[in-house]
């Protein structure tokens, strides 16, 4: 054989490290450092599908801007310096102000197999109980709801409940871009058998576009509509007595107070905002259907009543026995690829290990288990709480481990400045350019972790399904797995024994085995079929589904609760008597808006990884605030215009979108944009952050706020090769193009003034310029022999210019002579695809518009003439949305 050729490498499989759903990922190392990327036909929760995101994982691998080495004070150091400095630092805080200084600040997105390190090292070795997680802003309400009614945190169902459902009510859920493949299994089973989606939501998503009934109720107020429904469901004799009668308690106090929120269909209209019409369709439809599934995420759980909201949902399932059934039950999105995990190992505050929480039995129980000196007794601060400790210097050292808080918090800002009077602050990290990783405390140590694709071990999805993740490429520079890390600095604390793992199996395996210590039936995560599974078949492992018990079936159960027997002491699941919705958001003269935050389509969190892809930074390129076009009339503020937002604890400049799908007096905004994407977009700064009194998790989705027009003298691009930096004062939001970098810029400075900063900068290259200063036009191009390597526009004004044909340009390695002319022109040649759509395809607005005039008149005959929403399917949405516009268009 030819030495030469390399055998192709073979296709490894691996779970998305992106949402709850879990998806399986076939990728293939190119021999580059990167990998093709396909979907696993063979995993049940994406049988082959990916979305966006997912399909565009490859365009993510790069190494810039990872972090490669670890560093003390912002100077490199060895491993051996830095673990030491941390065993040290951790040491010296716990003798001098006791283990609980310490905290640790963890993440839905470490693989069960770090996690449960890290919670075994602080809640058994260290002996601190203040370690939270970014899933407290994230599922933490649905957890709380889950226990008080079932007595666990379980979720009843699977996904297959989507596919047999005929009706689907998602709460608080942008489904079709949050969990796109869940979403497209919802469209199909409509197309199979007709599931009506009902969705709930103050915004109009493209979710909501999609709905056979939408919603669009008053922010908050999701307790009254499902008080509503209750009543709604007793009086029309809906309810299941067996099912109440037998297996459940509380069921009159509930309905009690729920007559005393929302007593009939028109005072749930009128506590929601929502007409008498709408409200009884929804009471109709869920009174007569029995296959329900209803499926809520952060529009619930990031809530000052989240829990409630939660429970007023599971109460509805509950009173009509639609729990743990085909195609019904209540159903909690997560949203991080871990979440679950993170549940299991017990990274929440408010849990111990593997499901078990503070009874003095419990702790024993995990204490004899771990032999652990130090078993922590009871509950620590919860995430809100525990950054509010570290304001006060009453924590005195942390350590962050996959999250990014400096951006996702609420109150970001004052989470920045109160790292800054830590002790001790540790950072473990794939990134070196994160917020987090920039900020510094009196002594601060960066780690590099392994990311996806390189590290090794498992999570579990939105349906109790546990799937591995497998390294397929080198780890690079000095990264090493965050489990690995922990360890080694047990070790130096002096707990070598019991923190001598040898790889993630062996991990695995003891949490296994924890799960089903002294279990016997009363904990529902059990997962003591696979606690003495081998590294060979751990390896190999296909996809499990919890509860997995020695004496159960093999392949786990998919529902729970069927029978009726419940996880508290006398067996019955509970009704929760809710709290009607609370008017915490009003407006004041100061604030008279309501802000709301969430997501975009092809965006992940703080973008450290969906900010690496063209095609991923091409559907929104710039942080944005959406609102009600006569609330922007109002304002005096006008679509793609620039606008500052406020409320009282931070402010920012984003770009204007007005939208139909907004409420008047709301307005959204996503949190995607940092410090390092944007000079003032981080939305995170805006957030009040209420706790939910049950759960502790902060409510994110309604902010008083204010919104005024941001004025600037122009607005222009900057497409670069490199990264490039402007002038503080200028407004700046940074987006990944394909051969380089694109900046979309704000300044008060004259065209003059910019041209004579751009000459500087790109001193020493053949430089074309147009200019009429007078109406302060500006184009600019800067060639390295035919290459293009820089090019700018600057128009005055509060417009934003297209970039779209540059882009083009700039995608092209060499430049024809009438492609140099038309840069400078402003008249692009080639007709620009607007902005994009199809992110897979990359075809932007403009093209599907054309395709549609020019007689495709479905979204079948779309993508089969510009192949738009062919691949993922992530956009199909979008394209529906424009096919009646453009057909009313020709019309006209
Ligand atoms: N593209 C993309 N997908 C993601 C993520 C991402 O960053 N990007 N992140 C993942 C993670 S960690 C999570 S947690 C999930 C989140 O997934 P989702 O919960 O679907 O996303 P959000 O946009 O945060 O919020 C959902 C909706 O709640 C609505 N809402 C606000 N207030 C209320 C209210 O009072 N009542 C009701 N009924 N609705 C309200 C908002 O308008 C919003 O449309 O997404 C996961 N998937
Ligand atoms: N205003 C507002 N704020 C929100 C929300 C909202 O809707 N509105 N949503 C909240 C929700 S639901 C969530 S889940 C959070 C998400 O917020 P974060 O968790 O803060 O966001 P990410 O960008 O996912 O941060 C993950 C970090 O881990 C790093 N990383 C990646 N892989 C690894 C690894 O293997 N090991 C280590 N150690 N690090 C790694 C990434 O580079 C990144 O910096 O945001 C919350 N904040
Ligand atoms: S739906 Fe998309 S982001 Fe979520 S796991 Fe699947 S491919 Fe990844
Ligand atoms: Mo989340």
């Amino acid at each position: 054989m030819n030495a030469h050729v390399q055998a192709p490498a073979a296709a490894v499989k691996t779970t998305c490290p992106y949402c709850g759903v879990g998806c399986g990922v076939l990728a293939t190392p190119d021999g580059f450092g990167g990998a093709g990327i396909a979907g696993d036909t063979e995993h049940p929760a994406n049988f082959g599908r990916l979305c966006s995101k997912g399909s565009a994982l490859g365009e993510t691998l790069s190494l810039d801007s990872r972090l490669l080495h670890p560093s003390v004070d912002g100077v490199r150091a060895s491993w051996e310096s830095a673990l030491g400095t941390v065993a040290g630092g951790l040491r010296k805080v716990a003798e001098q102000h006791g283990p609980d200084s310490i905290a640790f600040y963890l993440s839905g997105q470490l693989l069960t197999e770090d996690y449960y390190v890290a919670n075994k090292l602080a809640k058994g070795f260290l002996g601190t109980p203040h370690v939270d997680t970014n899933s407290r802003l994230c599922m933490s309400s649905a957890v709380a709801a889950h226990r008080r009614a079932f007595g666990s945190d379980t979720v009843p169902g699977c996904y297959e409940d989507l596919d047999e459902a005929d009706v689907i009510v998602l709460v608080g859920s942008n489904t079709a871009w949050c969990h796109p493949i869940l979403f497209r299994r919802m469209v199909d089973a409509r197309a199979k058998r007709g599931t009506k989606l009902v969705v709930i939501d103050p915004r109009r998503t493209q979710t909501g576009e999609e709905a056979d009934l939408f919603l669009g109720l008053k922010p908050g107020t999701d307790t009254a509509l499902f008080s509503g429904l209750l009543v709604h469901l007793a009086s029309a004799g809906a309810l299941d007595y067996r099912f109440v009668l037998d297996h459940t308690t509380g069921f009159e106090g509930a309905l009690e107070r729920a007559r005393s929120i929302a007593p009939d269909i028109a005072a749930t209209a009128a506590a929601t905002g929502l007409s008498d019409a709408d409200v009884g369709a929804f009471f109709a439809l869920f009174t007569r259907t029995k296959r329900v599934v209803t499926a809520f995420s952060q529009g619930v759980n990031q809530s000052a009543q989240g829990t409630d909201k939660g429970n007023a949902i599971i109460n509805c399932h509950l009173a009509t026995g639609r729990i743990g059934k085909a195609g019904a039950g209540p159903f909690s999105l997560t949203g991080q690829p871990n979440a679950m995990g993170g549940r299991e190992v017990g990274g929440l505050a408010n849990m111990l290990a593997a499901h078990m929480h503070f009874a003095p039995e419990e702790v024993d129980r995990v204490r004899r288990f771990w032999s652990a000196p130090n078993i922590i007794t009871g509950e620590g601060m919860k995430a809100v709480a525990l950054f509010e400790a570290v304001e006060r210097g009453k924590i005195k050292a942390l350590w962050v481990m996959g999250t990014n808080p400096v951006v996702s918090m609420p109150r970001a800002d004052a989470i920045r400045e109160a790292i800054k009077g830590l002790d001790l602050y540790v950072v473990s990290e794939a990134v070196a350019d994160s917020d987090t990783a920039m900020a510094t405390g009196r002594k601060t140590v960066l780690l590099p972790a392994q990311a996806w694709g390189e590290k090794d071990g498992t999570v579990t999805n939105s349906e109790r399904r546990i799937s591995r993740q497998r390294s397929f490429l080198k780890a690079p520079g000095e990264a090493r797995a965050d489990w690995a890390i922990i360890s080694d600095v047990a070790k130096r604390l002096g707990h070598g024994e019991a923190f001598a793992y040898p790889n993630a199996a062996a991990i695995f395996r003891e949490h296994a085995s924890l799960s089903a210590f002294e279990n016997n039936g009363t904990r529902d995560f059990d997962i003591g079929a696979v606690s003495d599974i081998s590294d060979a078949t751990y390896a190999g492992a296909k996809p499990l589904q919890w509860p997995l018990t020695k004496r159960g079936a093999k392949d786990g159960k998919p529902r729970l609760f069927a029978d009726g027997q419940f996880f508290t002491f006398d067996k019955r699941a509970r009704f929760v008597a809710v709290q009607p919705p609370a008017l915490a958001q009003a407006a004041s003269a100061d604030f008279p808006f309501v802000l709301n935050t969430g997501r975009v389509r092809d965006h992940w969190h703080t973008m450290t990884r969906t900010g690496k892809s063209q095609r991923l930074s091409a559907h929104r390129d710039v942080p944005f605030v959406e609102i009600h076009p006569d609330d922007a009339t109002a304002m005096g503020v006008s679509h793609g215009g620039l606008a500052t937002v406020s409320t009282a604890h931070g402010a920012a400049v984003l770009e204007v979108m007005v939208g139909e799908g907004m409420r008047r007096g709301d307005l959204f905004a996503a949190f995607h944009w940092s410090g390092a994407t944007a000079s003032e977009g981080r939305v995170g700064a805006l957030a009040r952050g209420i706790p939910d009194p049950v759960s502790g998790q902060p409510e994110l989705k309604a902010t008083p706020a204010a919104i005024a027009p941001a004025v600037y003298r122009s607005r222009g691009f900057l497409l670069t090769r490199e990264q490039r930096s402007l002038p503080t004062g200028w407004w700046w939001a940074r987006a990944t193009i394909q051969g380089g970098s694109g900046l979309h810029f704000a300044t008060q400075e004259s065209s003059r003034e910019v041209a004579l900063m751009l000459r500087g900068m790109f001193q020493g290259l053949e430089i074309a310029e147009y200019a009429d200063h007078a109406r302060g036009r500006y184009r600019f191009a800067a060639y390295d022999g035919e290459r293009l390597v820089a090019c700018l526009a600057l128009t005055p004004g509060d417009a934003k210019p297209g970039w779209e044909s540059e882009k083009t340009y700039f995608a092209a390695d060499d430049l024809e002579p009438s492609a140099r002319r038309a840069l400078l022109s402003g008249r692009a040649e080639t007709a620009s695809a607007g902005p994009t759509v199809c992110a897979c395809h990359g075809v932007g607005l403009d093209v599907i518009t054309a395709t549609i005039a020019a007689g495709a008149h479905s979204v079948e005959a779309v993508g089969a003439a510009c192949k738009a929403g062919t691949n993922c399917g992530s956009c199909i949405p979008e394209i529906r949305k424009l096919l009646p516009q453009a057909l009313a268009r020709d019309a006209a």
